[in-house]
């Protein structure tokens, strides 16, 4: 027994005129910002709508790779620089600290753009059209993209991703037709030094030459060009000209020593990157790269090579 007990018939007493209005009214304005809802979506200009597939960071690497190999016309600053045909499949990836490749599209063409992440999340944004993506590792995301004016866009990396983070721009270039690429100066890239494949080394480099393009194909296939630069510059990592044979000091446990760069040591350092950690990058950590035992050999003939 409550201490009170209610009128009875409370529950059956009309609503108030004016309670029921404000009922009316929220009940419009739910209905209202539905109907917006769709509205919005369709002319708000908002983000195309993507869809995601599930993938590994290594899986997509080794896609990305193979397709860059199949497709890259030349090298902007490292990054390979790829022209696709219209309404075709375009990998791009986004790794530590570049997006690569830079992609030259055809104005009102289209394509279906791939997008993921080599290493950790990064953040996709399209200037100045402010398109907005996060790319998470691990998945593989599908825009449906028509470029609807010519011009330069860079893709700006808006998640803090690490030390260099603020070098990861890429670039988008749309033309209206070949005719443009001279303004870019993309009307006269150098073509990679592609290992080519013959019969005679059935498909692997053998020779000193051969693996020496092999290796400068890989440094900007794999990334190590945003990091470790062949001009003496040391911005994020130590410069590859003059590093074989070089003394270094490295820290391992804690206890500082020295080592001559070697095979031996070129090995341990791209499959244990953190094992011997050079002295003065300690700040910058060198990612696991999925680098299979030729590959490593090809690069080291490529080190080799690179004087001071
Ligand atoms: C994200 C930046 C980054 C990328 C990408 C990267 N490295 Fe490194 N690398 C470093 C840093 C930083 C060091 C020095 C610290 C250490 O030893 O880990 C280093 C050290 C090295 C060393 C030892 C150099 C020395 O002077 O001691 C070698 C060899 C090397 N990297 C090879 C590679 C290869 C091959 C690739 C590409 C497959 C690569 N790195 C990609 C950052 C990077
Ligand atoms: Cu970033």
């Amino acid at each position: 027994m409550s201490l009170l007990t209610p009128v009875q018939g409370w529950y059956h007493k009309p609503v108030a005129k004016d309670e029921r209005m404000w009922m009316v009214i929220s009940l419009l304005l739910c209905i209202m910002l539905f109907v917006w809802m769709i509205m919005w979506h369709v002319y708000g200009k908002q983000n195309p709508s993507n869809v995601t597939y599930r993938t590994s960071p290594k899986e997509y690497a080794k896609m990305a790779e193979a397709y860059l190999k199949k497709n890259m016309m030349g090298v902007d600053n490292g990054v390979p620089v790829v022209k696709p045909e219209p309404n075709s499949d375009v990998l791009v990836m986004g790794e530590m600290w570049r997006w690569s490749p830079v992609l030259i599209l055809k104005k009102d063409e289209q394509y279906n753009i791939h997008i993921s992440s080599k290493d950790l999340m990064h953040g996709f944004s399209l200037q100045p059209v402010n398109m907005n993506f996060q790319i998470y590792p691990g998945y593989d995301y599908v825009l449906h993209f028509k470029p609807t004016s010519s011009g330069e866009f860079k893709i700006i990396c808006n998640e803090f991703c690490g030390i260099g983070h603020h070098t990861m721009i890429g670039k988008i270039v749309v033309i209206e037709s070949d005719a443009d690429l001279v303004k870019y100066g993309y009307d006269k890239l150098k073509a990679p030094t592609v290992f080519k494949k013959d019969s005679a080394n059935a498909g692997v480099p053998k020779t000193e030459a051969e693996m020496m393009s092999a290796g400068e194909q890989l440094y900007t296939l794999k990334g190590c060009v945003t990091c470790h630069k062949t001009d003496g510059t040391t911005l994020l990592a130590p410069a590859w000209n003059g590093l074989f044979g070089k003394k270094e000091t490295v820290i391992a446990d804690g206890n500082t020593s020295d080592v001559i760069v070697n095979e031996e040591y070129i090995k341990e350092s791209v499959l244990e990157p953190q094992k011997k950690i050079t002295k003065g990058f300690e700040k910058v950590l060198m990612p696991v790269l999925t680098v299979s035992n030729e590959e490593i050999d090809q690069l080291i003939v490529y080190i080799k090579s690179l004087k001071k």
